[in-house]
C-alpha cells in the first residue's frame, strides 16, 4: 500500500513537473527577503562550525527532516537530491513556507535566488550556509509544485536559553509603493540570456510576496540601462507563463 502510494506520487510528481517545464523558461532559488530576521541569515562559509547532510528523494521526504543546531550555530546544509526529478531546500517559517507555496502552484514557472535556499537537479548536491541567530523553530521545504503538499518538509530546532517562537515577527520588508512600481534592487543582469535577478518588495498586480527572482525583459534595451547594485522601481506582468519586466527605471 505504502509501495501504491510513493508510485502515485512519483508519477504525479513527474507529470507537475513536466506540466511546468511546458510553461516554463524558469528556475528557482528563492526565499523572502523578511524571512532573515525570524529564521536566522545567511551564514560567513569560514564560520561553519558543522556539516549536515540531508537527502532529498523521489518519495517525498527529507532525510533527516529533523536537525538540531545550537543558537548562533552557522551551518553548512548539504542538500543531496537522491532522485530523478528536482528538489529544493527552502528554509522559512510555516507561514512563509505555506504562502511561497501557493505562489508556486500559480507560478510554476518562477525563477528565485535568495540565499535561504538552493534547488537542485537530480543525482546532484547543492548547499545553503545559513547561521541559525534565534532559539526556536526554523522550518524547511521543498517548494517544488506538489512536494509540499506531499509531505516534503522539515522542521531545524535551535536550542537557546529563550525558546522564542520563530513565528513572532513583523512582516515589514520592502514594501512596493501604493502605485503600480515595485521597490527592488538588481543582483544580476544576464545579457546572454536576457534575463534580470531583482531582489524586490511585494508585487501587488502579481499577488506575489517580497524575494528575490529572475525576470525576462520586455525590452532587451532594460538590460544596459541597469547594472547590479542599482535601486529601482519597476513593473513586472505575467506573459505566456513567464514573469516579464515591463517597465524599469533607478529609484529617485
Ligand atoms: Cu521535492
Amino acid at each position: 500500500m505504502k509501495t501504491i502510494n510513493t508510485l502515485k506520487l512519483i508519477a504525479i510528481c513527474v507529470m507537475l513537473t513536466r506540466a511546468a517545464a511546458v510553461f516554463a523558461s524558469g528556475n528557482h532559488a528563492g526565499g523572502h527577503a523578511h524571512t532573515e530576521d525570524a529564521i536566522g541569515k545567511a551564514g560567513d562559509a569560514a564560520k561553519v562550525s558543522r556539516t549536515v547532510t540531508v537527502d532529498m528523494s523521489d518519495a517525498m521526504r527529507f532525510n533527516p527532516s529533523s536537525i538540531s543546531v545550537k543558537q548562533g550555530e552557522t551551518i553548512r546544509l548539504i542538500a543531496k537530491n537522491s532522485g530523478a526529478i528536482k528538489h529544493e531546500l527552502v528554509l522559512g517559517t510555516e507561514k512563509e513556507l505555506k504562502e511561497h507555496n501557493e505562489v508556486m502552484k500559480k507560478n510554476p514557472e518562477m525563477e528565485h535566488a535568495d540565499a535561504n535556499m538552493v534547488t537542485v537537479a537530480p543525482g546532484k548536491t547543492g548547499e545553503i550556509i545559513w547561521q541559525f541567530t534565534k532559539a526556536g523553530k526554523v522550518n524547511f521545504a521543498c517548494l517544488q509544485p506538489g512536494h509540499y503538499d506531499a509531505g516534503m518538509k522539515g522542521i531545524v530546532t535551535v536550542g537557546g536559553s529563550s525558546m522564542a517562537s520563530a513565528d513572532t515577527k513583523k512582516e515589514t520588508p520592502t514594501v512596493a509603493e501604493p502605485g503600480a512600481m515595485t521597490e527592488g534592487e538588481i543582483r544580476k543582469v544576464d545579457m546572454d540570456n536576457k534575463k534580470i535577478t531583482i531582489k524586490h518588495g511585494e508585487i501587488k498586480n502579481l499577488d506575489m510576496p517580497g524575494m528575490t527572482m529572475v525576470f525576462q525583459v520586455k525590452d532587451d534595451a532594460m538590460l544596459s540601462r541597469v547594472k547590479a547594485g542599482d535601486k529601482v522601481r519597476f513593473t513586472a506582468e505575467k506573459m505566456g507563463g513567464a514573469m516579464v519586466v515591463t517597465d524599469i527605471q533607478a529609484s529617485p
